[in-house]
């Protein structure tokens, strides 16, 4: 019985020093739009008012987003804040989503960057993250956590752009 039971023990230790480890591939903005992404950005971030910017909270934490489904409108600016309420650094990752947007802005503790596309964002715990965006391209697209295993232990929802 100790036997079998200490070789149980190795796949939840395993799993425990991957997801403590937080290897998602970090926060990757941009200098120009990728292939595939939305092309006329500087037009598009400066035909809106930012000052009607719309702000919507995602809360990223053990293991999911909240809330996991979000909807935005096509050709309306948002300020779109990813609070990592967890312990541990927490990705919002959506390739589809990313190449549907324009994007103005993101700012971390570290300062402002102007990007115009957003390839991964990686939210270290307890950090706030604010994105500035136009959504394009309508479609729903699939958002998931790239940290390992958290999309299987739940960490995934939609982005709906109409
Ligand atoms: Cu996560």
């Amino acid at each position: 019985m100790l036997q079998r039971r200490s070789i149980l023990l190795i796949p939840s230790a395993l799993a425990t020093t991957l997801i403590l480890a937080g290897c998602g591939t970090g926060t990757d903005l941009a200098q120009r739009p990728p292939p595939g992404y939305v092309g006329d950005v500087a037009a598009r971030v400066a035909a809106v008012d930012w000052a009607q910017a719309r702000p919507v909270t995602v809360e990223l934490a053990e293991f999911a987003f909240q809330p996991e489904h979000l909807a935005f409108e096509q050709g309306v600016p948002y300020r779109l804040t990813l609070e990592n309420r967890g312990n541990v650094a927490h990705t919002f990752t959506s390739e589809g989503f990313f190449k549907a947007i324009a994007v103005r802005r993101v700012t971390t503790p570290q300062g402002p960057v102007d990007t115009p596309a957003l390839v991964n964002l990686e939210i270290p715990a307890g950090q706030t993250d604010v994105v500035e965006f136009v959504p394009v391209q309508a479609g729903t697209y699939a958002l998931a956590c790239h940290e390992p295993l958290h999309s299987s232990f739940g960490m995934t929802g939609t982005i709906a752009v109409r």
